[in-house]
């Protein structure tokens, strides 16, 4: 190519709800880091005229979470172009069904498409042999590619532009490093689509545990690479330039970032010297409160929200899944630790472990409500994640797994469990969301966050929407966004496109029925913090979870445990920092 334009549309792609239609809403919740990742990165390629110096590269980003898919316009502007292509940006397994129905219209129009993501990475990094859907997208001419896209693209973009792609670019073993690594960054129009106008960025890659359900560290490996204070000082001044403030960190584990000391440090100068009013939600593990000045810096450097990868209670579920690091007797102390900073908590909580029944995880659902000061918390069921160890065990044993990716969402049971058949384990799982939400606890909840000083509004919008995400829209609360789209035409390939005199008289009584669910559900809740704001004595509320441990004195909450705590893994009463602190 010598002259002209090379327009490149990048599509974050959503994942289909039960009915075949695409989850999206009018404004979603979360951002992408990997569409921010890979948009900066052929920015980054049309700054720097890789195509030549008479060749203009046009990108274009959206999500499919929050922005209805044209695609027939997006046929058009590529053919208007006269060259460009489709990246399918950050696709997940569950997402990978509604990729390929994408990239199969872009494929029949000629364009060229690219997938990357961890369903590819994953996959490519554990499997033997290419699974079926990946030689799917191979047999209609997609080119996939796994691994990072740092350092990679130029030759990508040049790639595409000779018509000399490869079918698979592989980078596993190469992983690059991020010290002055292009920053993430996607313009303001992209950020606006979603509520509260969060972008993320990542601090760090790689995580030194082995959690053997995690994709993570067979894709992006167990050292840790990080950008510098530098770079995120650059990522903050870019965002406040265009009014944005509000950052997800998506590291998996800052707490295991090396460089979180001089990161925390430049953020709280911003925030403390030059008064920017930078806020952050952070993912850290469950030792995070070890590392001396940890909770107290994420907290001066702008952190309002956490979240901490709990998984279980139960020392031998979290033993089986090689989550050794997460101390159970050590849970009440960190949360207090982030309570003290008027953090707000958000817990992942797995179901599903081998030895869980209906009655066991409705015991420790109680036991979490009385003895642990979480305010929310996530439920996800076991799940096998193509890139995660587990995975791989059961496809080299031949245990049957489901094969529609489109459920590898956290919410299905994609595998048989010992105890408990599909409809008792799906039972569980939406069991467990009005157990531990139910007004009793909610109310409590409401009361620590009074005494706690955690922001009411906040608290009262995360405990209704992860209540209401699953109970009334049927997904989980990471994929909720605010008023349901359902496209008529945009189904799962496969399913009928339904008549419009059938499809919008339902869609009309399905809005409306789910509207009026959440105006009950937001009536029960207000109802809730009247009561409890009623109390005069609210700020003084103080109740089991809320009173730290001392050394010696009877914890109930590890006594429910005792005899499954591994020896080798620090009694419950030895003094809390002897244990060193791993990565
Ligand atoms: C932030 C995050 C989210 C965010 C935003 C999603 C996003 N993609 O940014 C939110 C909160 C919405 C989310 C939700 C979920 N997530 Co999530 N999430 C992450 C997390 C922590 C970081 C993602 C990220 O930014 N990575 C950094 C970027 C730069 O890496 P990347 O995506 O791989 O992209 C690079 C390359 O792959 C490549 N690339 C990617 N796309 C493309 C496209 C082209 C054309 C090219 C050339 C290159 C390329 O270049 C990029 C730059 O190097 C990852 C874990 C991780 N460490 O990545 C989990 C992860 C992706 N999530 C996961 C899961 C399971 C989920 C959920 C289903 C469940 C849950 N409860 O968490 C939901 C469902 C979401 C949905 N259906 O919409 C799994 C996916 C595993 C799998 N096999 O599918 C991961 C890997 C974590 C895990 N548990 O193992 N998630
Ligand atoms: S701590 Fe989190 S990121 Fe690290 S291996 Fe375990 S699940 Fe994966």
């Amino acid at each position: 190519m010598t002259q002209g334009k090379f327009k490149i549309i990048l599509i974050k792609p959503g994942h289909y709800d039960a009915d075949g239609y695409v989850i999206q809403w009018w404004r979603s919740t979360m951002p992408s880091n990997s569409l921010a990742s890979v948009y900066a990165l052929l920015a980054e390629c049309a700054e720097e005229r890789v195509l030549g110096p008479d060749v203009d590269i046009e990108i274009e980003a959206c999500d499919e979470c929050n922005t209805v898919v044209d695609v027939k316009g997006t046929i058009r502007n590529i053919r208007a172009a006269g060259a460009g292509f489709v990246g399918l940006i950050g696709v997940q397994s569950n997402q990978y069904p509604r990729a390929l129905d994408l990239a199969r219209l872009f494929r029949a129009a000629g364009l060229p498409v690219v997938i990357g993501g961890f369903h590819v990475s994953g996959c490519i990094s554990m499997l033997p042999e290419l699974p079926a859907g990946l030689q799917a997208a191979l047999d209609m001419g997609v080119t996939l590619f796994a691994g990072e896209g740092e350092g990679r693209m130029a030759d990508l973009v040049r790639d595409i532009a000779a018509g000399t792609q490869q079918p698979l670019y592989n980078f596993l073993s190469d992983l690059p490093g991020l010290e002055e690594a292009t920053i993430p960054f996607l313009p303001s129009p992209v950020i606006k689509r979603i509520a509260g106008h969060y972008t993320s960025f990542d601090a760090g890659r790689g995580c030194p545990y082995q959690c053997s359900f995690c994709t993570i560290i067979n894709v992006q490996g167990r050292k840790s690479r990080y950008r510098s204070a530098d770079d995120i000082e650059q990522i903050v001044r870019a965002n406040v330039a265009q009014g944005i403030t509000r950052f997800f960190v998506t590291d998996d584990n800052f707490a295991r970032n090396r460089n979180w000391e001089p990161i925390f440090d430049r953020l709280i100068e911003l925030r403390e010297g030059e008064k920017l009013p930078i806020k952050l939600f952070l993912q850290v593990d469950t030792l995070c409160h070890r590392i001396p000045r940890f909770i107290e810096k994420a907290a001066r450097a702008g952190c309002t929200s956490v979240f901490i990868g709990l998984e279980s209670i139960n020392p031998e579920s979290l033993m089986g899944a090689k989550k050794r690091q997460n101390k159970i007797w050590e849970y009440r102390e960190m949360l207090l630790e982030w309570r003290k900073q008027k953090v707000l908590t958000y817990a992942g909580y797995i179901l599903g472990f081998p030895t869980d029944t209906p009655e066991t995880v409705a015991r420790d659902i109680e036991i979490i409500k009385r003895e642990l000061p979480i305010d929310v918390l996530e439920f996800a069921c076991r799940t096998p994640l193509p890139g995660s160890e587990d995975h791989k065990v059961l496809h080299m044993k031949g245990v049957p797994m489901d094969p529609d990716m489109n459920n590898y969402d956290l919410e299905h049971p994609c595998t048989a469990h010992p105890l408990m058949s599909k409809q008792t384990w799906e039972q569980v799982y939406m069991d467990a969301w009005h157990r531990y939400y139910s007004p009793e606890h909610v109310a409590t909840i409401m009361r620590r966050g009074e005494a706690s000083g955690i922001n009411r509004t906040k608290l009262f919008d995360s405990l209704t929407i992860f209540l209401g995400a699953p109970i009334i829209e049927g997904v989980h609360g990471l994929q909720f966004g605010f008023i349901r789209r359902k496209v008529r035409t945009q189904r799962r390939h496969g399913m009928p496109i339904v008549n419009p005199l059938i499809f919008y008289p339902w869609r009309v009584y399905d809005f409306v029925h789910g509207g009026l669910r959440w105006l009950k559900l937001l009536r029960r809740h207000r109802r809730i913090q009247k009561q409890v704001l009623a109390d005069p004595n609210v700020k003084n509320y103080t109740d089991e979870a809320l009173t730290p441990i001392v050394a010696g004195a009877a914890d109930h909450f590890v006594e429910a445990f005792a005899d499954k705590i591994p020896k080798t893994h620090g009694a419950p009463f030895a003094p809390a920092r002897e244990v060193a602190v791993a990565g």
